[in-house]
């Protein structure tokens, strides 16, 4: 049995016990003990029933999925016999009680369903996550949730993938009982008084199937949902599938096909992608220099200047997390506006369900508004978030220096600006990072986490940290204009304005990027975020551009004629009072007469094309990125813009992207595209390096001028 499972027997009661942490993952080993234990609860007459639960911080998460890349060829020891193992618990001659704690996700729950009673802790929950990783439920899960749930639960939670609690559990017939108290000494008692009495196998249970007039409906809408909401991605598609044939199939043929559907996903770039973006986010959260045992600063009380858009969602997040926040503005009018666009916000939050009114009273009496910086002293980490301009930072930094007590974080929400030239306004730049959010700052989840050239470690992996409690992904990054979101962004931005001047048209570069699986199409995002924002840093930087190099000029000349897109109700598209966009044939027409007048060449622009400008945009300045050191790892770069700018997690950031397509093709892409537009695409070394030795962003490790 190995030491994965242990097998001890008290009175009659046998108890496995899995202990594969941290997860208890269905690790190679673990099914062969849990069959070899099964033999033995068989073999020995003394054994009435048994108990199957996990050591640790839960029951069993799941298949390992570091064993997917091995499945998929063909050479996993274990993950592969699980199902047949399933088999032989549920055809066990004594009943098998599932004690569940933590969570039973996946190829877990597959296997609490293999069993022929289930008990839960309250706090536990179960699911069928694998959607997320681009696959379906493996062994069975799709042929035995549904005899348990019936057919509209188990579609919903095979093709969605969300967790339910214990509670709601019970409700659907996946658990049997809620324990209270200690897990095991009920799961023992619960075994005893079923001990001898006929158990039920789940994959007998046919009265929950329904009829096929009662599941058209279910389907036809699960289906519906899952093109709207999951758009793109193949396996929720294909997890509906499989619980339908649960439906119309023989247990043992439904099996069958659900095997191949998982084994057909497995196999595609989706799932490939989906469980690069699972360990990238888990990655992120390492950093080389600053170990796991470095002390973090007690984070118990928050303030942040600036009450805007910015500082009020950031407010929130504090809020939400259950961490008291002072909010701070400079003048009585701003400082109300910006808390009735919090009440707004909240109120908003409660009209959909995601809060309860109670969460919501409780997280409003944890802002306290102020106009000066009173009880910035008993802060632990200060975030400023005023308007973004140099000077204006370094005077709040300076007078944050003197209000904040010794050892305080000091952070900034800068989104461009030089975090080093910050933290020079204080006394204390070891203290002084960046931590940009995105807007809308409560529920885009990524933070960019700024390392200056003094911040210490402690205060990196206090934020590291922090960016968790917060239900953020942090990334950290370097310091450089933009840092590594919006560098990137913005010559994605620029190819898709250059395409459109080239001839495209707006509608078409937008749909091509949102056909990509972009969550909109940047010119869409350009109107929404205000076109203003970009005219302004341009002006700001134009001394810095090069001479001769092009630069899109269409943007511009829609802000000159005060078409900053949504606010002002047009931009590249037209708006009405619902903000409702509809194309504006007007702007064919100028940017027709711009290009002219700039002399830009008009031809046709298919779709892949108008992809491969913006999408290699982003890839050519990562690489840039990637190995001047800003960024830690291509996979961090894909976190970002995974988390932060829409781009689709089944292609796996655009980095995992370029090594999918290949980074040969990708180069030449680039060199035919410098050919044409000039030096704006010439190849970043790197992409240059690893295109000619076959090498991929995701094997690359960065030098030794890496952000560490
Ligand atoms: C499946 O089951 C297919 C079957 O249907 C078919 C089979 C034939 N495998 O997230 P954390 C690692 S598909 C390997 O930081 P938390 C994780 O990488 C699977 N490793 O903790 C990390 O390692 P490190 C279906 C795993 O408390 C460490 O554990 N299951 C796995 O925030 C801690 O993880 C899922 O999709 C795994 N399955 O969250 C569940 N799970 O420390 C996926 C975790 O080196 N997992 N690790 O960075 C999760 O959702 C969360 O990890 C969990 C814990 C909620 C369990």
């Amino acid at each position: 049995m190995g030491d994965l499972v242990q097998l001890t027997k008290t009175d009659g009661i046998a108890v496995m016990t899995i202990d594969n942490p941290p997860v208890n993952a269905l690790s190679p080993g673990v099914p062969e003990g849990i069959a070899e234990a099964i033999d033995q609860i068989n073999a020995d007459a003394a054994v009435l029933a048994a108990v199957l639960i996990g050591a640790g911080r839960t029951f069993v998460s799941g298949a390992d999925i570091k064993e997917f890349a091995k499945l998929r060829s063909g050479g996993a020891r274990g993950t592969m016999d699980f199902p047949s193992v399933l088999g032989r618990i549920e055809n066990c001659r004594k009943p098998v009680v599932m004690a569940i704690h933590g969570n039973a996700l996946g190829g877990g729950l597959e296997l609490a369903m293999a069993g022929h009673y289930r008990v839960a802790v309250a706090s536990a929950q179960v699911g069928q996550p694998e959607v997320k990783l681009g696959i379906i439920p493996g062994a069975h899960g799709t042929q035995r949730l549904p005899r348990l749930a019936g057919v509209a639960k188990a579609v919903a939670m095979c093709a969605e993938g969300n967790l339910i609690p214990a509670a709601e559990a019970l409700k659907f017939n996946i658990i049997d009982r809620i324990i209270e108290g200690d897990l095991l000494a009920g799961a023992v008692a619960f075994a005893r008084a079923i001990a001898g009495k006929p158990a039920p196998k789940t994959s007998e249970r046919n009265e929950k199937l329904g009829t096929a007039e009662e599941n058209a409906p279910i389907l036809a809408a699960a289906r519906d949902a899952a093109r709207k909401k999951q758009r793109g991605m193949m396996a929720p598609l294909a997890a509906i599938e499989a619980v339908e044939a649960a439906t119309k199939l023989p247990f043992e043929e439904g099996c069958r096909l659900e095997r191949k559907l998982f084994m057909e996903c497995l196999a595609s770039d989706q799932s490939k992608a989906l469980i690069h973006v699972f360990f990238a986010e888990r990655e992120a959260a390492k950093i080389p220099d600053v170990p796991r045992e470095t002390p973090a600063i007690p984070v118990a009380r928050a303030a942040v200047v600036g009450a805007g858009t910015m500082g009020g969602g950031i407010a929130m997040v504090f809020a939400n997390a259950g961490i008291p926040v002072l909010l701070k503005e400079a003048d009585q009018a701003a400082l109300d506006r910006g808390l009735e666009n919090i009440r707004k916000n909240y109120a908003g939050s409660v009209a959909r369900g995601r809060f309860t009114q109670q969460f919501v009273d409780e997280r409003l009496s944890m802002i306290r508004p102020t106009l000066g910086y009173e009880g910035f002293a008993q802060a632990d980490i200060i975030v400023e978030a005023v308007f973004e301009g140099m000077e204006l930072k370094k005077q709040v930094f300076a007078e944050l220096d003197r209000a904040a007590k010794p050892g305080a974080i000091l952070a900034s929400n800068t989104s461009t600006l030089n975090i080093d030239e910050i933290a020079s306004a204080t006394s204390r730049p070891e203290f002084v990072l960046g931590t940009h959010f995105f807007s809308p700052a409560n529920v885009t989840r990524l933070l960019e986490i700024v390392r200056g050239r003094a911040t210490t470690k402690s205060v990196i992996a206090t934020a590291m940290q922090l960016s968790k409690k917060l239900g953020k992904v942090g990334v950290l990054v370097g310091n450089c204009r933009g840092f590594v979101g919006n560098r990137m962004f913005h010559h994605y931005v620029r190819e898709s304005v250059f395409v459109v001047e080239e001839g495209a048209s707006v509608e078409a570069v937008d749909k091509a990027l949102y056909d990509f699986g972009m969550a909109m199409g940047p010119l869409a995002v350009g109107d929404l975020a205000g076109l203003d924002v970009g005219w302004r840093i341009r002006k700001e930087y134009r001394h810095l551009e090069k001479p001769g190099v092009r630069h899109p000029i269409a943007g511009d000349r829609l802000c000159e004629m005060g078409r900053f897109g949504q606010k002002t109700g047009a931009g590249w598209y037209k708006y009405d009072e619902k903000r409702q966009a509809t194309p504006d044939p007007e702007v064919a027409v100028l940017v027709r007469k711009w290009a002219a007048e700039a002399h830009i060449r008009q031809r046709a622009i298919g779709a892949e094309e108008i992809v491969e400008r913006c999408v290699y945009a982003l890839v050519n300045e990562g690489a840039r990125v990637l190995e001047e050191g800003y960024a830690l790892r291509a996979g961090d770069i894909d976190v970002i813009y995974l988390n932060g700018y829409g781009f689709p997690a089944y292609r796996g950031g655009p980095m995992w992207y370029a090594d999918t397509v290949g980074l040969k093709k990708v180069y030449d892409r680039v060199r035919a595209f410098e050919a044409e537009l000039g030096e704006i695409w010439t190849p970043a070394p790197l992409l240059k390096h690893l295109a000619e030795t076959g090498g991929t962003f995701s094997e690359y490790t960065p030098g030794r001028n890496a952000i560490a």
